[in-house]
């Protein structure tokens, strides 16, 4: 592993991992690192990388190869958004989407059919895909959505509006979930130019600028019953997609401490006050050493959930442990990275406050750091206190 690795945790992968994390950073070294922070400013998130991160199999890349995935382990999938996020927050976030999110879905939940439509164009990335559970109301309560599918003969009729939508005015295809007349959440795969379908990006965000969210709003969109994912039936079946991306960005939390505290580093080294680098002082060391902690913690806990998964013995409860474990540190270490930039650190040449404001939209997403926190409640005291 060529950033930061205190435990030699690199020493678990093996060549076949090792090789796909190598890959994916040279190719964001040249092509995205350059360029993010003005991306970030302008708001804009980089197209035209889509169809590469599609050539590199950063998309679905866990999925068999009948499907265009590349059969790669929980692990490389966990070091693809590790080196996602290691750059910015909201390119991991379009490749969480698309592999966890919209390929899960169709692969797990899908007919035969939908799998081979979708699931190679996703995988080379022709095609981009939303995933719409979130509703105005509250996102921490999905099971309360409003959204409804009403079957009308061989078709099913949904009216409803999703809030804070990743890809969602880039999508070609949005995974909308929604509840039938008896009451029971379904997943459906619904082209984005149905009609009565819209997407409206949402502007003015301070985090997760590099990335595209947007409010979808459903009027009377009719879609073939073929559309329907036939074996997602209730709310379990979102959720089992939510567990995937969460798997995620437990690898990408330590993928932008591993970005802050480089920086940190480099800049205690070289700025001097007082006669002397300000890295000699015991409590900027004691800052780049929780970042070092925090990382160490972190990389392990993915590491450890990543063989979990492939052994088939990982529990959502686990997840979320990791999840609000991992990106609060993450958080926490850009803070601290600001603070040892000084001033300078407020600014986009640096990229501490770029990540520090991301977090905070990760914090939140996929289960705020609350939510986590009643999630391990609830699996530790059998009591849910939600
Ligand atoms: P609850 O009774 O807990 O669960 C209903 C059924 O689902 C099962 N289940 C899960 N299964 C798999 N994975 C999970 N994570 C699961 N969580 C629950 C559960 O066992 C139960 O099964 P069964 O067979 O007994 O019916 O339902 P609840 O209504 O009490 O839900 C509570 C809660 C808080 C756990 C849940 O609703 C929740 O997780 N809320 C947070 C919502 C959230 O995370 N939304 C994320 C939206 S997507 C997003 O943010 C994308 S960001 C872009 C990116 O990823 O980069
Ligand atoms: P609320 O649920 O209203 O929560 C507000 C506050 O109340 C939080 O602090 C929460 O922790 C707290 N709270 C809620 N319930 C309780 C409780 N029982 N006890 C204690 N505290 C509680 N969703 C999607 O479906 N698809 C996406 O692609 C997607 N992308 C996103 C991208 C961005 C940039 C953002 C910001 C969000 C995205 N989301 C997406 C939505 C995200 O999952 C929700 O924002 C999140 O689940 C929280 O929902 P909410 O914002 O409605 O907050």
């Amino acid at each position: 592993m060529a950033g930061l690795d205190y435990y030699r945790v690199a020493d678990l992968f093996t060549p076949e991992e090792r090789l796909i994390q190598e890959e994916t950073r040279r190719f964001l070294e040249a092509e995205a690192a350059p360029h993010i922070a003005r991306w970030w400013e302008e708001g804009t998130f980089p197209r035209h990388l889509i169809p590469r991160f599609g050539e590199l199999g950063l998309l679905g890349a866990t999925l068999p190869e009948a499907y265009g995935g590349a059969g790669a382990s929980s692990i490389a999938y966990g070091l693809i958004m590790y080196e996602l996020e290691r750059i910015d927050s909201g390119l991991r976030s379009f490749a969480s989407v698309q592999s966890s999110l919209v390929m899960y879905p169709i692969y797990r939940y899908g007919s035969e059919e939908q799998r081979r439509e979708y699931l190679p164009k996703l995988a080379r990335g022709e095609l981009i895909g939303c995933f719409g559970l979130t509703e105005p109301d509250g996102g921490s309560d999905p099971g309360s959505m409003k959204t409804r599918a009403r079957k009308d003969g061989s078709s099913y009729v949904i009216t409803g509006r999703k809030m804070w939508i990743t890809n969602g005015n880039l999508a070609h295809i949005a995974v909308v979930w929604a509840k039938d007349d008896e009451g029971v959440i379904r997943g459906f795969i619904v082209p984005t130019d149905t009609p009565g379908f819209r997407a409206r990006e949402i502007p003015h965000k301070m985090s997760l600028r590099a990335s595209v969210t947007s409010e979808l709003i459903l009027d009377e969109v009719r879609v073939d019953a073929a559309q329907m994912l036939p074996e997602a039936r209730g709310l379990g079946a979102a959720l089992s997609c939510l567990t995937q991306a969460r798997y995620g960005i437990t690898w990408g939390a330590a993928g932008a401490i591993d970005a802050v505290f480089h920086e940190a580093l480099e800049f205690a080294r070289h700025r001097v006050t007082f006669g002397r680098p300000i890295a000699e002082r015991q409590l900027v060391q004691a800052k780049l050493v929780e970042m070092v902690q925090a990382h160490t913690q972190a990389l392990l806990m993915s590491w450890r959930l990543g063989k979990l998964k492939d052994e088939d013995k990982l529990t959502y409860a686990q997840v979320s442990l990791a999840k609000r474990s991992n990106v609060r540190a993450a958080l926490q270490a850009a803070r601290s990275a600001r603070e040892i930039l000084g001033g300078s650190g407020i600014t986009l040449e640096y990229a501490a406050i770029r990540h520090m404001l991301n977090l905070e939209t990760v914090d939140t997403y996929e289960g705020t750091y609350d939510i986590h926190t009643l999630i391990v409640g609830r699996d530790v005291t059998g009591l849910g206190a939600f």
